[in-house]
């Protein structure tokens, strides 16, 4: 009985553990969904972006911002404009409850990051992205992957 008591523990301990991804593991599943050069965007740029919004985890959930929205998932992504987190006003604009980017399939991340670069703005969308990647050589986001 014990014995089932500390796996049911262990058990729920895992479920719970965020999933880090590594960065050639991101890179292969990124490529694998079209990110590499989509919209002109590299695939370094992505990874890049990724670390220095979430360090790979895709259950981050950031901190409040001033207008009361919050960031979601590997990619940061942010309940005012893109996801409904039920937390106030947003545009919704990829039409996904904010939960569905704090889990471990990023598929539909990876859809909304695609939605979200196809504005204007493109990649300045991320911040962390234009004070850390725009502009910089960014071959190390991918170095040792095999792509
Ligand atoms: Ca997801």
């Amino acid at each position: 009985m014990k014995a089932l008591a500390l796996a049911l523990l262990l058990l729920f301990i895992a479920a719970n553990e965020a999933k880090v991804y590594s960065k050639c593991e991101l890179a292969t599943i990124l490529k694998r969904n079209g990110m590499d050069g989509y919209r002109g965007v590299k695939l370094g740029d992505w990874i890049c972006m990724a670390y220095h919004e979430s360090r790979y985890n895709s259950r981050a959930v950031g901190p409040r911002n001033t207008d009361g929205s919050r960031d979601y998932g590997i990619f940061q992504i942010n309940s005012r404009y893109w996801c409904n987190n039920n937390q106030g006003p947003t545009a919704n604009g990829c039409n996904k409850s904010c939960s569905d980017f704090t889990n471990d399939d990023i598929t539909n991340d990876i859809a909304c990051a695609k939605r979200i670069v196809r504005d204007p703005q493109g990649m300045g969308a991320w911040v962390a992205w234009r004070n850390h990647c725009k502009g910089r050589d960014l071959s190390q986001w991918t170095r040792g992957c095999r792509l």
